[in-house]
């Protein structure tokens, strides 16, 4: 709307004037106009979710590509060329389109609701950090029609300069690093600037939603770490590009300055990854456990601890590059302490679950497997935290199994799990829990068969990316397993695609609160109007909805109203209002 503010006339005039005179009244933009011109952070958070998606969807595809070539032994399905190409996409996909990103998403739909803001701090900003992401996403697969990058996700120094690799490839890498960069550290300072000046009357530090503290973590993260990633690429391109001999040891320069550049991002964007994951579960198992999250404080502090350890243990990526004992050590013990606050976490999990009234929904199980399936993944990247052994496994497939018990136990599944949790809060519907369960075991079952073997190939000695191996010992048979265990991990995910096309139109309509939630975001309408709230309550707890719906309950004369949620329901409303 653009309206213009008449000065104030200085002396009262007999006849009234008004004070805001509109000249034009701007309609609403309709139709596809309304998601592409749009700073609402529900509608921004919704196109972060399905752009993702469509990213994991892709990257999937990579994946099965991979396993069904490495399904038989000496297998000629794809070109080495292919292979080094399809692991490329799918690992810089997974992390850079879809992981980081997605978690952008959620906390875009989520922040705001949760902590009783109508909007993010800078709602033009966000719209641009979306947009940097598409193009990001774009420049990046526009290589495949010319000759995409073959230097795996991490584009180590020297594979990665022009001697050897002279393609645009690299070069669209490089451009999608920079562009999704852009898109995180500006998404990332708007998280900042929300979450530190736009809560709620009275939610100080101490009760602030579990999932937005990983939020305003995740964004630490990535306002220290991105900025590292940025450079390193630079000087990468112009290495290529500008005879520049930054990591060319030939002229002075030196490669381990790229591992020491890209690893001091790269192990925080780990965290990047799964913290927001835990911050999801913290949400998701004291609702369907009916208790408060077992040490709020514990979970909270453990998060942050985590990050910072996050910092100090990039090396340990480094183990086999020629390093002082005394830095080798340094860096074993360092990612030791990390295994503590990642302990808190899951014992404070577990004991939110004791003795809990548990309803089994889909978005609990997730974040049970989750629990479960992450935990592996932690104490396998204990092991490989002792140098020695390191030595022994590095680039091997026991690699390939621990960072995907971390990544897909660690992230994917908690993404599943708050995709269950808050789709009736973006839609209005709930999805199926049928098929939901359906898709979780197929998941959870194909997940393990998948992955939990490739900790065998890898003992077994079998190197990480390549694209054929001979046919010894049990090799072809553990991989022939691994494929069939990816074709159930896909079928999973693809009856949960089926669920969310079903339930947009037919799902049952959840009502504002389905799962009597504890945070802000449930007491406002699904989905929720553009102001998000009329009214905002005052915080007095950690669980704000548990405190209204006692005080709704005391207002209606007394108990029986907590236990019919109809009547509850009708005193939300008037409360609401
Ligand atoms: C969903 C099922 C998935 C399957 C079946 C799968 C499968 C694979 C395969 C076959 C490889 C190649 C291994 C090699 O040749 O060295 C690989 C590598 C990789 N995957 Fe996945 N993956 C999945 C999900 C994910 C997810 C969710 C992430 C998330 C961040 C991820 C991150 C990676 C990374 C970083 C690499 C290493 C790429 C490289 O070597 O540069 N994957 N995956
Ligand atoms: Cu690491």
């Amino acid at each position: 709307m653009a309206a213009t503010v008449e000065p104030t006339p200085t002396l009262p005039s007999a006849v009234p004037v008004p004070q805001v005179v509109t000249r034009k009244v701007e309609r609403e933009p309709s139709g596809f106009l309304s998601w592409v011109l749009t700073t609402d952070h529900k509608k921004i958070g919704i196109m972060y979710l399905v752009l993702t998606f469509a990213f994991f969807i892709l990257g999937g595809v990579e994946a099965l590509m991979m396993r069904l070539q490495l399904s038989q032994a000496d297998n000629e399905l794809l070109t080495p060329q292919v292979y080094n190409a399809l692991f490329t996409m799918h690992g810089t996909t997974m992390i850079f389109l879809f992981v980081v990103p997605v978690m952008a998403g959620f906390g875009n739909y989520l922040v705001p609701l949760m902590i009783g803001a109508r909007d993010m701090a800078f709602p033009k900003l966000n719209a641009l950090s979306f947009w940097f992401l598409a193009m990001g996403g774009l420049v990046f697969y526009a290589s495949i029609f010319f000759a995409p990058p073959e230097c795996g996700w991490t584009c180590y120094s020297p594979l990665s300069d022009n001697d050897y690799l002279p393609s645009g490839g690299v070069d669209a890498w490089i451009f999608l690093v920079h562009l999704t960069g852009i898109g995180s550290l500006v998404g990332a300072i708007n998280f900042y600037a929300t979450i530190a000046n736009m809560r709620a009357p009275g939610m100080g530090w101490g009760r602030l939603p579990l999932f937005v503290w990983t939020i305003l973590v995740y964004s630490i993260l990535l306002i220290l770490a991105l900025p590292v990633i940025a450079a390193a690429v630079t000087l990468l391109l112009t290495d290529r590009h500008f005879g520049t001999h930054f990591y060319d040891p030939a002229n002075g320069g030196s490669p381990m300055l790229w591992q020491h550049l890209f690893w001091f991002f790269g192990h925080p964007e780990v965290y990047i990854m799964v913290l927001p994951g835990f911050g999801i579960v913290s949400e998701v198992l004291p609702v369907f456990a009916r208790k408060p999250i077992f040490g709020y404080k514990a979970v909270a502090a453990a998060t942050v601890v985590i990050a910072f350890l996050g910092l100090l243990v990039w090396a340990h990526h480094m183990f086999t590059t020629p390093s002082p004992t005394l830095v080798l050590v340094f860096f074993m013990m360092s990612s030791f302490l990390i295994a503590v606050p990642t302990g808190v976490k899951i014992f404070n999990w577990i004991a939110t679950l004791w003795r809990g009234t548990i309803e089994f929904k889909t978005a609990l199980l997730f974040s049970a497997g989750f629990i479960g399936t992450f935990l592996i993944g932690g104490i396998t990247g204990v092991f490989l935290a002792v140098f020695p052994i390191d030595w022994q496994l590095h680039d091997t497939y026991f690699v390939v199994a621990h960072l995907h018990y971390v990544v897909v136990g660690g992230a994917v599944f908690c993404i599943f799990a708050g995709l269950y949790y808050w789709f009736p809060k973006m839609t209005g519907r709930l999805l199926g829990e049928g098929l939901g369960k359906l898709s979780f075991w197929l998941m959870l079952i194909g997940f393990h068969v998948t992955f939990l073997i490739q900790h065998s190939i890898g003992l077994d000695g079998m190197p990480r990316r390549v694209f054929e191996y001979p046919d010894v010992g049990n090799l072809e048979l553990y991989n022939l397993i691994s494929t069939i265990g990816s074709f159930i991990l896909a079928a999973g995910i693809g009856v949960t695609i089926i669920n969310v096309w079903r339930s947009l139109k037919n799902g049952a309509v959840s009502g504002p609160d389905p799962w009597k939630g504890n945070t802000l975001e449930w007491f406002t309408e699904s989905p929720p109007p553009t102001v998000n709230f009329d009214t905002i309550p005052r915080i007095r707890s950690v669980e704000p909805m548990k405190d209204i719906r006692r005080q709704i309950a005391q207002q209606t004369s007394g108990a029986t109203a907590l236990a019919q949620p109809a009547e509850a329901e009708a005193g939300r409303v008037t409360q609401g209002a």
